[in-house]
């Protein structure tokens, strides 16, 4: 074996421990704040959500926090299906999402179209 083959080896080795670092390294959701019996998050919304995957307790009442930081029409609405929540998101603004996780399980939260995605584990 030659450098410039131990080369291609190390390389191609390195972009796969960064790929699998990239998609599956962050599988840890955020754990929301917990004060006075609610568990309360901020999520940043710019062209996504930051955090992306939320660990909520079942049963305890919920604020989420939507800060919005982009004029971009895809985030102007977030949906959370599962809890029949449908809410504007005014740009450069906090607005608050209240609900009570009553079922343990995975459920989702989108914009309006779908597009953008994030998770919510609730047990
Ligand atoms: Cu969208």
């Amino acid at each position: 074996m030659d450098t410039s083959q131990i080369i291609v080896i190390v390389s191609g080795a390195g972009i796969i421990a960064f790929i699998l670092w990239f998609f599956f390294g962050k599988q840890e959701g955020k754990k929301a704040t917990m004060t006075t019996n609610i568990q309360e998050v901020e999520i940043t919304v710019e062209g996504g959500y930051e955090p992306g995957t939320i660990n909520l307790k079942v049963g305890v009442p919920t604020r989420l926090i939507f800060h919005r930081v982009e004029t971009s029409s895809c985030s102007e609405e977030v949906v959370i299906p599962e809890f029949g929540i449908r809410k504007k998101l005014p740009a450069h603004e906090k607005t608050k999402v209240e609900f009570t996780p009553d079922k343990p399980g995975r459920y989702s939260f989108t914009c309006g179209m779908g597009m953008l995605r994030g998770t919510l584990i609730v047990e």
